[in-house]
């Protein structure tokens, strides 16, 4: 649906290493409406709600550790197909199999490393987006809206 929304986070790796205006432009220029952002340093706890469903996968302290290392910068996109379309422009989760022109193909290496998230069901986007932005998202319309969607 065109009210669909997605979480999106720029990881602390992908802050440090600038590239948070790059990741935002791909979401703007595909035609997604940004209806939430705030840059944040989350706490362990937090982010051990985030990615609760992990919590028995050896990497996850590790995980948890590079998340808490630095800001995070955190959003929510609208839009046709928001979620499955989100995971599209982000890639793989390891970096090494994300084609050329994805967001994890194009700028890093690493799975534990890969500098970005987005939800990856409509169920879950809804519990991140509540998760993170508690306070609730902004309620806009868009000028280009009657552009990006018949
Ligand atoms: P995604 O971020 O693509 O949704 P996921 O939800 O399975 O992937 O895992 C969340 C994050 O955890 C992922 O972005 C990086 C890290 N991770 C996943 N699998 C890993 C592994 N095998 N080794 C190290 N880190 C891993
Ligand atoms: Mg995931």
């Amino acid at each position: 649906s065109v009210q669909e929304r997605t979480y999106i986070m720029v990881k602390p790796d992908g802050v440090q290493r600038g590239l948070v205006g790059k990741i935002i432009t791909r979401f703007e220029e595909r035609g997604y409406k940004l209806i939430a952002l705030k840059l944040v340093q989350a706490t362990p706890e937090h982010l051990e709600k985030h990615y609760a469903d992990l919590s028995a996968r050896p990497f996850f302290p590790g995980l948890i550790k590079y998340m808490a290392s630095g800001p995070v910068v955190g959003m929510v996109w609208q839009g046709l197909d928001a979620v499955k379309t989100g995971r599209a422009i982000l890639g793989t989760t390891n970096p090494l199999q994300s084609p050329i022109g994805t967001i994890r193909g194009d700028f890093c290496l690493a799975t534990g490393r890969n500098i970005c998230h987005g939800s990856d069901t409509v169920e879950n986007a809804e519990k991140e987006i509540t998760l993170w932005f508690p306070e609730g998202v902004a309620q806009w319309t868009s000028a280009l809206e009657t552009w990006v969607f018949e």
